[in-house]
């Protein structure tokens, strides 16, 4: 039995499939999660999305283009690639199941003692992985409890650091925004969301530049999707970057944890 992550599908889905075949994807014993954004700007969003709501060993963490589909779906707007998915005819079996995705996903490898954390952009070093953990479950209450609230709400860029008083929608939307869009974050963890290219801005760094390494220790490693443009480059073993740009022509890469091996597919 193997649990394998794979990086930022969208819409890849013949990729997807020979990705598959080529870890031997075996569905009666192996488990799959994806780093969200499985759709969107690549050509079969709508199937990739039937495909994995079919099998219940493959879920995933949910990514910005995830939530931008559960947005135009709370709408009822039909665009560009996505229309097909908004108007096909499971529309709110699909609904029901991306918005009951979660946030973060932990898991634990009893084999080899090693622990990840998978999440769309990552996790800001402000926040213990059981602050990040409640943080997770907090937005995804809200959001399965009124999504179009929080749907409605969650665009912006602003506030830009985290303050354990904020509330209501500034709350939700900076939440969302580290764990699913964060690239650069500066000493108090501002987050600058503009910049997404490899190069950071002054005074900014990766969010996966942790000062303590604590992680090596507790045997803990980060595992993300989200940011095309680094190719899977971190130079740190412990952060593992899974999105290896398919949808521009890259590769579709899987990670898999028991022995921390990458398999890609080209596109
Ligand atoms: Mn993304």
């Amino acid at each position: 039995m193997s649990t394998y992550v794979i990086g930022d599908v969208h819409g890849c889905f013949d990729q997807f499939i020979r990705l598959l075949e080529k870890i031997n994807y075996d569905t009666s014993n192996d488990q799959i999660i994806l780093t969200g954004d499985l759709i969107n700007r690549g050509p079969k969003s709508l199937a990739v999305l039937n495909y994995c709501i079919a099998d219940s060993n493959i879920t995933t963490v949910l990514g910005n283009h995830d939530l931008y589909l559960l947005y135009l779906m709370s709408r009822k707007e039909s665009k560009g690639e996505l229309k097909e998915v908004v108007e096909s005819e499971n529309n709110q079996k699909i609904f029901e199941w991306l918005i009951a995705r979660p946030f973060i996903l932990q898991i634990h490898i009893n084999a080899t003692k090693n622990d990840f954390i998978i999440s769309h952009a990552g996790i800001p070093e402000i926040w213990s992985v059981k602050k990040a953990e409640d943080l997770a479950q907090e937005i995804s209450k809200a959001l399965i409890s009124n999504p179009s609230k929080i749907l409605q709400s969650m665009w912006g860029n602003e506030p830009k650091s985290w303050n354990d008083t904020f509330i209501g929608n500034d709350r939700y939307r900076i939440i969302i925004n580290y764990f699913t869009r964060m690239r650069f974050l500066d000493d108090s963890a501002s987050l600058d969301l503009e910049n997404t290219s490899t190069k950071a801005s002054k005074g900014f760094k990766p969010w996966f530049n942790y000062e303590s390494n604590c992680y090596k220790k507790m045997r803990r490693y980060y595992v993300f999707g989200h940011w095309a443009s680094l190719k899977g480059r971190t130079n740190n073993p412990h952060f593992i970057g899974l999105d290896t740009g398919c949808v521009w022509e890259g590769e579709l890469t899987a990670l898999r944890l028991n022995d921390l091996k990458k398999i890609s597919v080209k596109y």
